[in-house]
């Protein structure tokens, strides 16, 4: 009885070693598998073609408008005036900025009733922008008419942003030669003695792109 249970202990003790074993190999198996995978894939990823580009120096500036007037000031100035004089003289508005522009020329005077009086032309084209040249070619843009006013009169287009009738366009470094007569009319009365008035002539200009 005793050699019996003995005999059958062993035997349980041999087939759970087998099964050990085979557990043992069945988990070898499933790493060695689990492994393989991983290789496969691995090999996958680093193995395809591949580039970049880079497509750099994508750059962004702003244009200038620019307007500028020579001579700055004083353009046409006479003191002590009787009726019949007149002052003629060039002006030279230039674009000195890098965009196309249009312009407008306003004048500001610093009262009403000299300024009334007084007969201002300006012209584009004088061959000879003088008082004897005056006449003889290029295209009338204001007047003759009043010299300005307090509140101010537009003389060449309209500042009003956008093109208005009148709105003077020049290409970026260019100019033009506006000539300006001013003259104190023969008819003028004993009212007008003495009297005093200046003109502030204030270009504006804008871009005409997009405007
Ligand atoms: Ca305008």
């Amino acid at each position: 009885m005793e050699t019996i249970i003995k005999e059958s202990s062993n035997r349980f003790r041999w087939m759970r070693g087998v099964a050990s074993v085979g557990a043992r190999r069945l988990v070898l198996t499933g790493v060695l598998f689990l492994t393989s995978l991983a290789t496969i894939g691995a090999s996958f990823t680093g193995a395809v073609f591949n580039d970049t580009e880079s497509v750099g120096s994508n750059s962004f500036s702003t244009g200038t408008v620019d307007v500028s007037a020579a001579p700055a000031s004083a353009v046409v100035s006479l003191t002590n005036m009787a009726p019949g004089d007149l002052v003629t003289a060039p002006l030279t508005v230039s674009n000195a900025g890098s965009l196309e522009m249009r312009y407008a020329l306003t004048s500001v005077t610093t009262e009403n009733t000299l300024a009334a009086q007084l007969d201002m032309t300006i012209k584009t084209g004088v061959s000879t922008c003088s008082t004897g040249g005056f006449a003889a070619d290029g295209t009338a843009l204001y007047g003759p008419g009043d010299m300005g006013s307090a509140s101010g009169i537009n003389m060449i287009g309209d500042p009003t942003t956008g093109a208005q009738s009148g709105d003077r366009t020049l290409i970026a470094a260019s100019n033009e030669v506006l000539c300006i007569q001013v003259s104190l009319p023969l008819g003028t009365g004993n009212s007008f003695q003495g009297l005093t008035t200046a003109a502030s002539l204030n270009f504006a200009a804008e871009q005409t792109t997009n405007n």
